[in-house]
């Protein structure tokens, strides 16, 4: 089983008393997959990581008058959603593994781990909760398997989605792509002026990057700096929220890679916080910070940081 869940319950019953005796013990719930006992938590006390195939037993309880199984029934799961599934994540493929049964009917999503375009509609994917419906295949850049152009995409490169016999890529297009195509919640809002705010914001991510990566490259000091300050006044348009067009949104998506890289980077070699004098930015960044759906989706920014000092050719 691949996939985790953080899973809370309570229960509704209210003759239970957490136990206090040895007697009580068998109030315990207990987690089962596949028969095995996985894990077990005192009802309204617990979090609990289990599989996702996870079955709830309640013991009988000797401290209560209600039966076992009314006892399972009165337990309410809270949620699938408490915390979005926790994926163990797939090995990247090389050179040596085999392609994927292309064309067989399953959705996959190609990526590379340290990739920020990939990292756009893995985030996607995850918020809208198509872990099951999308399958994640990482593809190693470095040593990249022959038949990824053959077969999967001729420009060589990720991301890319198979879906009803079709290879689609892009990164941008391919997020809005799954937002209107798949279930699960919708991630790009409904009024006119965000919608077209939105749009802005996409056109401008190339821009934004381009400009930080002038900076990084020693061309252009202040550009770097200049874009942050755009970014500040984006996220000053709507007051609704503190995300890009108020709510979370496909937008917060497009610049999460991004700005999760060049944070770290900015404040390792050039000594520049770029959350000062910018707080709309700091605060976006403690919000992102808390979706777990993003957060699974994050490199290790310090081998990340390595990789950019070689690219720009800092040394130390
Ligand atoms: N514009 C593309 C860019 C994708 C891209 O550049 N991906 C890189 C990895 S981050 C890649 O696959 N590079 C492989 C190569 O260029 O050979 C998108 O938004 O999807």
């Amino acid at each position: 089983m691949s996939s985790f869940l953080q899973f809370s319950f309570s229960c509704q019953c209210s003759s239970w008393t957490p136990p206090t005796s040895s007697k009580c013990v068998s109030s315990l719930i207990s987690f089962s997959s596949n028969s095995s006992l996985i894990g077990y938590g005192y009802p309204a006390r617990s979090t609990i990581f289990t599989p996702s195939s996870l079955q709830i037993r309640a013991a009988p309880c000797f401290c209560s008058p209600v039966p076992a199984r009314e006892f399972c029934a009165r337990a309410s799961l809270s949620s699938k959603v408490a915390a979005g599934v926790k994926e163990v994540l797939p090995p990247s493929l090389t050179s040596t593994s085999d392609p994927p049964p292309v064309f067989d009917g399953t959705t996959r999503l190609y990526i590379a781990y340290i990739c920020p375009f990939a990292q756009r509609v893995w985030i996607t994917r995850n918020c809208k909760g198509l872990q099951d419906q999308i399958k994640l295949v990482p593809i190693d850049l470095q040593d990249r398997p022959a038949w990824f152009k053959e077969k999967i995409n001729p420009a060589n490169k990720v991301p890319c989605l198979e879906h009803n016999n079709e290879i689609k890529v892009e990164s941008l297009d391919l997020i809005k792509y799954i937002d209107s195509n798949f279930e699960g919640p919708s991630l790009f809002p409904g009024d006119s002026d965000k919608r077209e705010f939105a749009e802005e914001l996409f056109l401008y991510t190339d821009s934004f990057t381009n400009s930080v990566f002038a900076t990084f490259r020693g061309e252009e000091k202040d550009k770097a700096a200049a874009a942050f300050d755009e970014i500040e006044k984006a996220l000053s348009k709507f007051n609704d929220g503190p995300f890009f067009l108020g709510q979370f949104s496909l937008v917060d998506i497009a610049y999460a890679p991004f700005i999760e890289r060049f944070s770290p980077y900015l404040q390792e070699v050039m000594n520049t916080d770029i959350t000062e004098g910018r707080p709309k930015l700091a605060s976006w960044i403690k919000e992102m910070e808390k979706n777990e759906n993003y957060i699974q989706t994050r490199s290790d920014l310090k081998g990340m940081v390595e990789r950019y000092k070689k690219r720009f050719g800092v040394s130390g």
